[in-house]
């Protein structure tokens, strides 16, 4: 059969737009038209109202347009009489967008003080820098009835209390970078120097994703994070595991080799909490000569995260990952609290980081260039281990949950 190809064209065009829409309707788990929590329906329920007003002006001005080009379309005819001024005209175009915008301004301007309200028992202070989040749950804060004992010191995954108000306390180590988990918030930049505070809610147990949404250099797609909202119980059991004393690894085992890899290879920029040296002495990160951030994430307790490095690369198998993705809300916490277990362990991306971290996440890492920085590098550098070596850090750290 024969199509114009104008018409093939069209039929094209609206398949496209079709498959487009079909797109974001399916598998959009950022999706800010979907709030999942009590902040983020307060913005929806704002916004909707306003985006049907201004649809309707919007509607309006480019019928209107459009008539008067096609209208007044130059087709060789005198100019039509010039005629200057209509005050009726203008008073009520001046009056309507002011009550419009009034109208909108009222709710509006009420909706950010409401939602900038900060009297909350449970903090936690958020830092960012290039290019993942650190969460430092404040000592003594009181979460959804849990309190928590001792600061509990993190990073990807921000994991609170389902139901309950969270107060992020959000600041810089670096540039400037922006906090948003679309169906909890709105975003709200970290900016070095500077507190900023946002809160977050989440109805039903579950994960929800985000990311950084300001630019901040050369990795800043690789700058993700995800919230974990779990009920009461599974929070409480939460904060015991990431507070539970440390366990030094059985003597002679892999993973007590793996320890002093680890004491000699990365403690220097990571913290493991109690971890101590053969002399019984403390062994004590400093980031701070070593980072340009000044700071490392905490692996006290890597495998219990499901991803690392910005939240960017998985530590669960694609198949474990997506049963724990899509656990309905009332299994979720059961399976996120199981950690990475070994046949859900993700060991390929973990070992190509251990291997050759840049080479997954470009850092600006290359030695070449670290005069401008004092020799500090941006990021994790590649620290030329052998695979031995490797398999005793992750023997090591897969006891450590
Ligand atoms: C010079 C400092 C430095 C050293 C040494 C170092 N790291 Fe890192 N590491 C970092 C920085 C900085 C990051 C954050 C990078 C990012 O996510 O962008 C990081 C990230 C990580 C992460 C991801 C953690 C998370 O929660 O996102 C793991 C795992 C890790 N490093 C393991 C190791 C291991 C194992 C060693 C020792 C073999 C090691 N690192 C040595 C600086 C260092
Ligand atoms: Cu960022």
């Amino acid at each position: 059969m024969f199509v114009k190809p104008s018409r093939r064209r069209r039929v094209a065009a609206a398949a496209a737009l079709g498959l487009l829409l079909a797109g974001c309707a399916k598998n959009a788990p950022q999706d800010t038209f979907d709030p999942a929590g009590s902040n983020a329906r307060s913005i929806d329920d704002l916004q909707r109202p306003v985006f049907y007003v201004a649809g309707v002006v919007g509607i309006i001005v480019f019928a209107v347009v459009g008539y008067a080009i096609w209208k007044f379309k130059d087709r060789g005819q005198d100019i039509p009489e010039q005629s200057h001024g209509n005050p009726k005209l203008e008073i009520a175009l001046t009056i309507l967008p002011a009550i419009i915008l009034a109208a909108i301004c009222v709710p509006t301007v009420s909706q950010v003080f409401s939602l900038d309200k900060k009297d909350n028992n449970c903090v936690i202070n958020v830092t960012g820098q290039q290019w993942w989040w650190e969460y430092d749950y404040a000592k003594g804060s009181e979460c959804g009835g849990v309190v928590i004992p001792e600061s509990i010191v993190t990073s990807a995954e921000l994991v609170i209390p389902a139901n309950t108000d969270v107060l992020l306390r959000i600041t810089s180590r670096d540039v400037i970078h922006s906090f948003w988990i679309p169906r909890l918030n709105g975003k709200r930049d970290a900016v070095p120097g500077r507190l900023h505070t946002l809160r977050l809610q989440a109805d039903q147990p579950g994960l929800y994703t985000g990311q950084c949404t300001e630019f901040c250099g050369l990795s800043h797609a690789r700058m993700r994070q995800a919230a974990i909202a779990l009920n009461t119980a599974d929070f409480q059991t939460w904060v015991t595991n990431q507070t539970e004393a440390y366990t030094a690894p059985e003597a002679g085992t892999a993973a007590a080799v793996g320890q002093s890899t680890f004491i000699a290879q990365c403690s220097r920029c990571h913290q493991v909490n109690g971890l101590q040296d053969g002399d019984g002495k403390p062994v004590l990160a400093e980031p701070d000569l070593y980072v340009l951030s000044g700071a490392a994430p905490n692996l006290t307790n890597l495998l219990t995260r499901t991803a690392f490095a910005g939240w960017t690369f998985d530590l669960l198998t694609d198949e474990c990952r997506d049963t724990l993705w899509n656990a309905p809300p009332d299994e979720f916490g059961a399976l996120y609290l199981k950690g990475v277990t070994a046949e859900c362990f993700n060991e390929a991306n973990l070992r190509e980081w251990i291997r050759n971290a840049p080479a997954m996440k470009p850092m600006y890492t290359d030695p070449k260039n670290l005069g401008s920085t004092g020799g500090k590098t941006r990021g994790m550098p590649a620290l030329g281990l052998t695979e031995a070596q490797i398999d005793e850090i992750i023997a090591y750290l897969l006891e450590r949950k």
